[in-house]
């Protein structure tokens, strides 16, 4: 068949798994842009961000989600798993994520959700080849997952040295319906600067803090005043607790500086121009289990 009359296809790819597995490493290799952050800690994205991959062949619209995950402990975590949940119920395909180096409880909590979702094709994609040891237990455990769940395909890469990744590409595509383009290709998200903005200053907060802190803060953009020569970007860090506060600014404000200019960097790369980032810390109290502070701070219902 020549190329004018092969069909197009389109529609909506959600990628699904516990926390930390790779899927927001997964969207960024597959659009080929930092779209969502990635930390090694679990519970890193908060929000469904789209990205889509244009081609000959059609659209591929990814939603990336947070992770699922069993310990509902506050508000926020609840919401995360509504967001998760609620992106996978209405799309053409649906991406279960899994490291292939681990199976763990939440992997399996993810799995039975599968089949309440009849009308969506579903991949099994094993992610973290590069880390894999024994290829034996891995099989084994495709056949179990195979036996339990219908998958349409099973694929294994790494999102991180890309091997594998066009096949999985294959497989999305393939599991397509028919259709055209509904996004322009020349862009990849439909999320603002603004919010890949506050995402970046949090990455750097997620990577600088420790224990549960960077669990409990959140970034509001203040004031963007944008010029053709640079961007001036003032961000509010909400913290939960009042003594959150000093450790985010750290003595004489060191972490605040190191998490502003490795923000400021990524920022300026995204936006490809000079930028000058203010950081402001506030606290309010509780935050991460009040409704309307969850509300105001942009959390999905
Ligand atoms: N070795 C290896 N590490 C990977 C690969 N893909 C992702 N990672 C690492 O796994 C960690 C988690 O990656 P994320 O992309 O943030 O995982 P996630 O599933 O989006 O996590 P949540 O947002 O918390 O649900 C990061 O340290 C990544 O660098 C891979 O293919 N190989
Ligand atoms: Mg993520």
């Amino acid at each position: 068949m020549s190329q004018s009359t092969t069909k197009q296809r389109f529609g909506y790819v959600a990628l699904i798994g516990r926390p930390n597995v790779g899927k927001s490493t997964l969207i960024n290799a597959l659009v080929g842009e930092d779209l969502a952050i990635v930390t090694h800690k679990p519970q890193t994205t908060r929000h469904s961000i789209r990205g889509w991959v244009t081609e000959d062949r059609g659209q591929a619209v990814f939603v990336d989600t947070p992770g699922l995950h069993s310990k509902q402990s506050h508000a926020l975590n609840q919401r995360l798993n509504r967001v998760a949940t609620a992106s996978i119920s209405d799309v053409d395909v649906i991406v279960m994520v899994v490291d292939a180096t681990r199976w763990t409880p939440d992997d399996e909590r993810v799995l039975a959700k599968l089949s309440r979702y009849p009308g969506a094709k579903k991949i099994l994609a094993f992610n973290k080849i590069d880390q894999l040891n024994d290829r034996a237990v891995l099989l084994e455990k495709t056949k179990a997952l195979v036996a339990e769940c219908a998958f349409d395909a099973v694929v294994y890469f790494s999102a991180k040295t890309r091997r594998g990744l066009d096949t999985l590409v294959d497989e999305v595509f393939a599991s397509l319906p028919e259709g055209l383009p509904v996004y322009p290709a020349d862009q990849f998200t439909d999320r603002p600067v603004r919010f890949l903005v506050a995402e970046l200053v949090r990455e750097q907060l997620m990577l600088q803090l420790h224990q549960e802190i960077p669990y409990g803060l959140a970034v509001i953009i203040e004031g963007y005043e944008d010029s053709p020569k640079r961007a001036v970007i003032s961000a509010l860090i909400v913290v939960g607790e009042d003594r959150h506060k000093g450790m985010v600014i750290g003595q004489k404000g060191s972490v605040l500086k190191r998490v502003g200019t490795q923000a400021r960097l990524k920022i300026e790369q995204l936006i490809d121009k000079p930028v000058h980032l203010e950081l402001h810390v506030k606290t309010r109290m509780g935050w991460m289990d009040d409704e309307r502070e969850l509300d105001q701070l942009g959390y999905a219902q």
